[in-house]
């Protein structure tokens, strides 16, 4: 291949685009140098703390392992990196278990409509019996989780053309859903029309009105900047999500002892101090979201429970999820839902 100019300044530009935007080079190349990708933007808390643990993990482990973090789907959109996860193409992915879903049926069951009241809860369950049922499933599927599930949060429902208020507004409405059969079936059991989009096209979707709203907790929507293309936010709470920090298990496999310690240790470590941020933020991202022009609406929760059990809803995800696991969600949130 001759040389040119051109193929240099190519070069330059793949280069460039492949660059992570964290990058702390040891003295000499680490002997591990491991990507891990997510889809939140960069000032995203999870993104914060990603950069501190690589810092950690380099020091504890004398410079033998590097960590690359990609946000922002830089590798590719959700589903598409969960198959370079798999195919060890990426080493390390965050990923909400209803997405996960799509590979590990019975992960997306912490997303069951209405299911947690509150954070205590959720950190009991995710910590406890419910966290380490999804853990046992994820596992068995072939791919390595960590103990300690980062926070994404409680979701909410935008949108650009009217303030959601009870079930009957959901009727029609053409809402964004991430990929899972668990979040479709919901809002098809509102009457919706839900469209499966990946968070990378999300804001496009939005401007473009593919979709008149979508559903996620404050903290995504404030740092994806969503008031740009979203008007009225009901706080619907309807559903608890996070992300389990994934790991491909030959890639894992093939690291010591010693520095699989100094990873997970890290990466656990990171995600209680991300719930803490997640947390603090909660204290003010109404007010920071109103001031930037959303609309605020309350919805009382039980109207929106009744509707989906009317539908057959809990009776269905029962189910398909199986008495086992749901013993496990009923146990953990004190409660019958189905
Ligand atoms: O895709 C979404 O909406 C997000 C960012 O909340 C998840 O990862 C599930």
């Amino acid at each position: 291949m001759t040389i040119t100019r051109r193929t240099i300044m190519l070069g330059a530009a793949a280069g460039a685009l492949a660059t992570p935007f964290i990058r702390v080079r040891p003295a000499m190349a680490a002997e591990f140098s491991y990507k891990v990708a997510n889809n939140q933007p960069l000032d995203h808390p999870s993104n914060v703390r990603l950069a501190e643990a690589q810092k950690a993990i380099l020091e504890a482990t004398g410079g033998r392992f590097d960590l690359q973090i990609f946000p922002s789907n830089q590798l590719g959109a959700d589903t598409d990196v969960l198959g370079q996860l798999r195919s060890g193409g990426v080493e390390f992915f965050q990923l909400s278990p209803i997405i996960l879903s799509t590979l590990v049926p019975n992960a997306s069951i912490n997303g069951v409509g209405f299911a947690f009241p509150d954070y205590d809860t959720v950190w009991k369950a995710m910590d406890g019996e419910l966290g380490a049922y999804e853990r046992g499933q994820i596992e068995g599927a072939g791919l390595v989780v960590m103990e300690k599930i980062w926070d994404n949060g409680f979701r909410q429902i935008t949108s650009s053309t009217k303030p959601i208020t009870a079930p009957a507004d959901l009727e029609g409405f053409k809402i964004r859903v991430p990929v899972s059969p668990l979040w479709t079936s919901l809002f098809t059991a509102f009457g919706s029309a839900p469209a499966s989009i990946n968070f990378a096209e999300v804001y496009t979707a939005l401007q473009t009105g593919i979709v008149d709203g979508q559903e996620n907790p404050l903290a995504i929507m404030k740092v994806a900047k969503l008031w740009e293309v979203q008007k009225y936010c009901s706080m619907t709470n309807h559903m608890w999500d996070g992300f389990w920090m994934l790991g491909n298990r030959r890639a894992w496999a093939a690291l010591p002892e010693d520095i699989q310690a100094a990873v997970a240790d890290n990466f656990n470590a990171a995600a209680l101090k991300q719930r803490e941020d997640i947390a603090a933020m909660n204290a003010t991202l109404k007010t920071d979201l109103e001031a930037q022009g959303f609309v605020f609406n309350d919805a009382d929760p039980k109207a929106f429970e009744d509707k989906l059990r009317e539908a057959g809803f809990y009776a269905e995800w029962k189910k398909t999820y199986g008495d086992e696991a749901w013993a496990i969600l009923e146990a953990a949130i004190g409660r019958q839902l189905a």
